[in-house]
């Protein structure tokens, strides 16, 4: 097996004992890796119907058969489990090293199970695993537990690790890397803090054998030099994901107080021209020759990498108008390794909650804008020491089942959105409620599509662009488990990654077959929901009711919400091509065609296949 490594590493936290076993070839070639590796071990390992929490719920890194290679942004892992958030699948993209070193360590995944009564650092060589007390690393955040690793074990180690949301099981915890990459926002950090792992190290000193080396290094070379070359490179450098804040005003999309608008008049304060004065600094994934990590000093001088998602949820979405302001937030996030998206989220869904008078806890109010009890309330929610951020800790949908509010809980499937408002945006709103881990733009982010066409149609095309885009970004990407941004921001012709796959495993990889493996993953991740949920409705992908029920008061577009029947229309258009029936499940035809007749007898129980 050539491209692939072969072999997964079993870790029993348990027993503390750990094997490998190479896994099924034909597995390799049909799911690729990364998140397609992910949930085809999910749908064969794990248990149907358990609690996220319970020991027996897989904790899942894995990589692709590009992960780690000498070609554009490749530092990336996948971190996948059953989610705390939703219930469903759940995963995340993570720059870090760990991807290089898992990557020669002759692993293409590693699958935790069982729980350690005690705090653990997993020390991984090869596929050697030792098994660490990390009583002196609990309760240390991830910038301090990564500070104590890399003076132990150096600077090129793999490492990830949680923080102490993690530790508390808040339900939108993230896995923690390198002061700033988080990864797996489903609450994929608070699934390893239930088995009490507090960090992974691993270093690799095995070769990766290639199908055809010298024209995989040939194609590697040329696309690393034409992403340099790309006329967008040197503006991405000064600015990178940052200029979406400008762009976002301008379409009117810019989430502003808990998504009740799409423009915020104080946006000049936080957009990527005020990062460009005050940026110190600029980092990003392992290898990455577009490194777009900016940083500036928080109002505690603290170094904060900021993200066009991380500005805006926490930035316009809470009403915050200064750049270091929402740098503190952030910088607080990465330390206690909380998922910015899902904290901004919760954090304008409490916002609101508290206006209408709905959350009414220990007296507080809160207010838009409000820094000084933001930044209280996201250490309460870290550690959940107090009733509010025990609520908040639990993220938006749980929450409103409990306090109420869910009209303007805004999620989908449980999991908060990501920072672009769908009032008028119904392409995108779609993209986030089909997205198979919940609302995240990483699946299909059709909206600068979308902007530039046909933008309040709920037409079949619009569907079949969000299909396209899932193919290759919730697809391919996040299963070869590389960065796609060379492509998406500037421009990088996509045609190198067939040949790269095709040079790497020796099978030839072509669009078709390409985006049958992404209907694979999604047909599979789609089979995994409707086992955890022992039923399936079309209600699932629905989105935020809020963008129905609460129009726009502002701006250009003022007035502009999503109709419930021109959605119904866009999402039967999605299924029908899909190939799946009116309430989303996957048809038998599908089923068989993408070689998942093995998921049949378990559906049929649960809902009529068509
Ligand atoms: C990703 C999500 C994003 S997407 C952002 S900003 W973005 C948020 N970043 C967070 C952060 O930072 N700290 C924190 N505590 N929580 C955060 N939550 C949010 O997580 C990230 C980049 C970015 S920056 C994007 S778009 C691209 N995402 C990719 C992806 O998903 N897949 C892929 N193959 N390539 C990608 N490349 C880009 O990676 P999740 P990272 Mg992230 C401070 O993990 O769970 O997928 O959520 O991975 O290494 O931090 O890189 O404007
Ligand atoms: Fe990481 Fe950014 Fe480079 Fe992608 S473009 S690999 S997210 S630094």
């Amino acid at each position: 097996m050539k491209g692939w490594n072969g072999n997964i590493l079993w870790i029993d936290l348990n027993k503390e004992e750990a094997k490998t076993i190479e896994y099924p070839k034909e597995w390799a070639a049909e799911y690729l890796g990364g998140r397609g590796l992910a949930i085809r071990i999910l749908w064969e390992y794990n248990k149907p119907g358990i609690d996220p929490f319970s020991p027996e719920n897989l904790l899942i890194f894995a990589i692709g058969p590009l992960s780690g290679m000498p070609i554009p942004s490749s530092g990336k892992l996948q971190v996948a489990s059953k989610s705390p958030l939703t219930g469903g699948y759940g995963d995340g993209n993570i720059g870090t090293l760990f991807s290089v070193e898992m990557r020669k360590s002759g692993l293409d995944a590693i699958v935790f199970y069982g729980k350690s009564e005690k705090p653990l650092l997993l020390n991984i060589e090869n596929d050697k695993v030792s098994f660490e007390n990390a009583d002196d690393l609990w309760g240390l955040d991830s910038w301090e537990t990564e500070e104590k690793l890399r003076k132990r074990f150096g600077r090129f180690a793999g490492m990830v690790e949680i923080g102490p949301g993690g530790e508390n099981l808040v339900r939108f915890a993230t896995v923690m890397s390198q002061e700033g990459r988080s990864g797996g926002r489903p609450g994929i950090g608070a699934v390893m803090g239930s088995k009490k792992i507090k960090a992974v190290v691993i270093k690799g000193t095995k070769n990766v054998e290639l199908f055809d080396e010298k024209n995989f290094k040939i194609e590697g070379i040329k696309a690393l030099k034409e992403v340099r070359e790309r006329p967008g490179y040197n503006f991405w450098m000064r600015e990178g994901t940052m200029a979406t804040v400008d762009w976002a005003q301008e379409a009117s999309v810019l989430p502003t107080y808990n998504f009740s608008e799409g423009v915020f008049d104080e946006y000049k304060g936080i957009d990527g021209y005020t990062m460009e004065s005050l940026k110190v600094d600029q980092r990003g994934c392992p290898g990455c020759n577009m490194q777009c990590g900016n940083v500036i000093l928080d109002t505690e001088g603290n170094k904060s990498e900021l993200d066009y998602e991380n500005v805006a949820i926490l930035g316009s979405n809470l009403g915050i108008p200064r750049l270091q302001d929402v740098a503190v937030l952030n910088t607080l996030a990465d330390k206690y390794g909380l998922d910015t998206i899902s904290l901004g989220g919760v954090l304008g869904w409490g916002t609101e909650a508290s206006q209408k008078g709905i959350l009414n806890v220990d007296g507080r109010k809160l207010e838009w804008g409000d820094v000084k009890t933001y930044k209280e309330l996201v250490s309460e929610i870290a550690f959940r020491k107090t009733e509010l951020g025990n609520i908040l800790a639990e993220g938006t949908m749980h929450a409103c089942n409990k306090v109420g509010g869910c009209d303007f809980a805004v999620n989908a499937k449980g999991l908060e959105v990501s920072a672009y408002d769908c009032h008028t945006a119904p392409g995108m709103a779609l993209a986030f409620s089909t997205s198979p881990i919940g609302a995240h733009h990483k699946d299909a982010w059709v909206i600068s599509w979308e902007v530039q066409n046909d933008r309040f149609s709920y037409d079949r095309e619009k569907a079949a662009k969000v299909i396209e885009l899932q193919r290759i970004r919730g697809g391919m990407f996040e299963s070869i488990t590389t960065c796609r941004l060379p492509w998406v921001e500037i421009g990088l012709n996509l045609e190198h990654y067939p040949l790269l796959l095709t040079y790497a495993t020796g099978i030839k990889y072509t669009w078709d077959t390409i985006y049958d493996v992404a209907d694979r993953i999604y047909a599979l991740i789609r089979a995994f929901w409707i086992r955890e949920f022992n039923a399936w409705d079309r209600k699932y992908d629905m989105p935020p009711e809020k963008w129905f029920k609460y129009p726009l008061t502002k701006g250009p577009l003022k007035g502009g919400r999503l109709s419930y029947e021109g959605y119904n229309q866009l999402l039967d258009h999605y299924y029908d091509l899909r190939g799946w029936d009116k309430n989303g499940v996957p048809k038998i035809e599908t089923l068989k065609r993408l070689n998942l007749e093995f998921v049949i007898p378990t559906l049929e129980k649960i809902v009529k296949l068509s």
